[in-house]
């Protein structure tokens, strides 16, 4: 297993620059919180980026609910990810034919590839999903992550389904970097597992949502990167709320490093 790793020492394993430079970010920065942004306003979605940015290794957006959006906005939240040292991540889930999520993914009103460091997209359409990316991603040096699991109750993915999600993503691990998921894909360094649903105190939404905490995340499903999102702004203070999902997302990563060193120390 990899997960008694560091993530700076998994760097080394990466063939994509963008999943080797998100490792050492990770270490560097001494964060594993990714912010998912879920706001609908502009000037919310870069107020969360300008204030919690310090904390975050990823801010997480959904472009398309943003009621004024102009691209102004994305070039502001490209200046704030250099600011504070963050990468971005625009959750757009594609899932239709190659042709058709190349386009989606360069053109329209959002330019997604011209800013988005990293993307995801649902393995249901097959290979086709993954090579349209690439096309534009690989032009652009960016990084997809491939859905292998839900977090919402009774949704449709089975084992089968994750297995031919990770067999789809080997072929292209210069532009695949790791997994949308709810627990460790596999135990090859180079894949970053990331996982959203996460809170504290609440086990779920009324519209289906399944939270876990991110020592559970972290240690039980060794999964790498945490994702919150109404758990830090729709905090009273997102700033406190997100340094203590920092702290319990690091503090996790560490205790995981430190114990299987000890183990293979013995
Ligand atoms: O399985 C998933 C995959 C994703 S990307 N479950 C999720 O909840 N997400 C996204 O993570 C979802 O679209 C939302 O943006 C975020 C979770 O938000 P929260 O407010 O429930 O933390």
């Amino acid at each position: 297993m990899s997960s008694h790793l560091t993530y700076s020492e998994r760097a080394r394993y990466c063939i994509s620059t963008t999943g080797q430079r998100l490792l050492l970010l990770l270490d560097n920065k001494k964060t594993n919180l990714a912010l998912s942004a879920d706001v609908t306003k502009a000037d919310e979605l870069l107020v969360l980026a300008d204030t919690l940015g310090p904390e975050i290794c990823i801010f997480k957006t959904h472009i398309d609910i943003i009621q004024d959006f102009t691209p102004a906005l994305t070039s502001e939240l490209h200046k704030l990810a250099r600011k504070h040292q963050f990468l971005l991540f625009e959750d757009r889930k594609f899932a239709d034919i190659g042709n058709t999520v190349k386009h989606q993914y360069e053109d329209g009103i959002y330019r997604i590839a011209e800013w988005a460091d990293i993307i995801n997209a649902h393995s249901l359409p097959g290979p086709s999903v993954v090579k349209g990316l690439a096309e534009s991603g690989r032009k652009y040096n960016r990084g997809l992550l491939l859905i292998n699991e839900l977090s919402s109750a009774k949704n449709l993915i089975d084992e089968k389904y994750q297995q031919q999600t990770l067999a789809m993503a080997e072929p292209y691990a210069d532009f695949v970097i790791g997994f949308i998921t709810q627990h460790a894909v596999s135990s090859d360094p180079h894949w970053i597992n990331m996982t959203p649903g996460i809170k504290f105190h609440e086990k779920g939404d009324t519209l289906d949502q399944q939270y876990i905490s991110p020592e559970q995340a972290i240690l039980e499903k060794n999964t790498d990167i945490i994702i919150v999102g109404r758990g830090i702004y729709g905090a009273d203070q997102p700033l406190s709320a997100a340094k203590e999902y920092r702290e319990a997302g690091w503090s996790a990563y560490k205790q995981r490093t430190s114990h299987k060193k000890l183990a293979s120390t013995v």
